[in-house]
């Protein structure tokens, strides 16, 4: 073939520029989020941590992960290191609901968006989040609560109740107590006779159980604690006093972690709500959304349900954490 001079400049112009060009815009860009996790201290935050990390491998996305130690300052400080990152989206789950504007200004300020997993924060400004992604804990709340009323509505007289909450401050810590007592607060004989923080551990979740049972001992008839790990906590307590859980006292838990599961079939435990912390996936679509200039709705809420006890041996091999 002859080499005209046309051919000839063309084939040399597209060189040249394919030379120029970054390697990087000829592959394309990998996208970079950068979530600020609560910390690890729930069987279902594990699950939740898992599910984000393997969701982001399976995307293709460059997760930056942090841990929080259940410590505001510590997510704030990594969001802000996000942000000095550039990275393309933030993510959080906000260990308590609120003094997060102050962050997330900086976030806006910088033109990156930020989704909101598992937990909401409090503030007046919602154009500081894109979406919040996660469970409705006031209605987890409430099915623990009818599940309870149903089960009593033909009891006489008082039923003592002791709660377990989570994390002070946090979503779920308020919402479910909030959800809880809306129906309880139907029927007088539901009587909330003591309730204190167990921070979603078991650790803590037995240690307040202990006290509990020394104030009150037999008075107690039921546990509505916030999470499952509180509840398995409490239920060595319940042991090591000498008394029978889920018999002598019935006990209510929400997550619906594989731990719950094997305390029910054990016949400790009378029923779990469900909290499902599966929420990478979805995380990373949303993502890809935003990046793509799609509109996402401001709240994306987790379909769930509630296992009693009797159902706990079917459900168990189908469960996923
Ligand atoms: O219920 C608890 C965890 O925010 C829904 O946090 C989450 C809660 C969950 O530590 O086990």
């Amino acid at each position: 073939m002859a080499i005209n001079r046309r051919t000839l400049t063309s084939a040399l112009g597209a060189a040249s520029l394919i030379g120029m060009l970054p390697v990087a815009a000829l592959a394309q860009k990998k996208l970079v989020l950068g979530f600020a996790q609560v910390g690890a201290e729930s069987e279902w935050r594990t699950a939740n941590t898992e599910s984000i990390k393997s969701a982001a491998k399976e995307a293709g996305i460059e997760l930056k992960f942090s841990d929080a130690q259940q410590k505001q300052e510590n997510q704030i400080k990594a969001i802000r290191s996000y942000i000095a990152q550039k990275v393309d989206v933030i993510a959080f789950s906000p260990v308590v609901e609120t003094g997060w504007d102050t962050v997330l200004l900086e976030a806006k300020a910088a033109k990156i968006p930020v989704v909101l997993t598992d937990r909401s924060v409090n503030s007046k400004d919602n154009s500081l989040y894109v979406t919040f992604m996660g469970s409705d804990f006031v209605e987890e709340g409430r099915k623990a609560g009818r599940w309870l009323t149903e089960k009593m509505k033909d009891q006489k007289g008082d039923v003592n109740i002791v709660e377990l909450q989570g994390t002070v401050g946090s979503a779920p810590a308020i919402d479910r107590k909030k959800g809880f007592e809306e129906i309880i607060k139907a029927d007088p004989k539901f009587k909330i006779i003591r309730s204190q923080t167990g921070d979603f551990t078991r650790a803590k979740g037995k240690e307040v159980m202990e006290a509990f049972l020394k104030a009150d001992g037999k008075k107690i008839n039921v546990l509505y604690a916030h999470n499952d790990d509180m509840a398995i906590g409490a239920i060595q307590a319940i042991e090591e006093a000498g008394m029978k859980p889920a018999t002598d006292i019935t006990i209510i838990s929400i997550d619906g972690v594989k731990g719950a599961f094997e305390a029910m079939i054990a016949g400790k435990l009378n029923v779990s709500v469900e909290c499902s912390p599966l929420l990478g996936p979805q995380l990373m679509s949303a993502v890809k959304d935003i990046k793509a200039g799609k509109t996402l709705p401001k709240r994306i809420v987790t379909v769930e349900s509630i296992f009693p006890m009797e159902v706990a041996a079917k459900e168990f091999p189908s469960r996923k954490y």
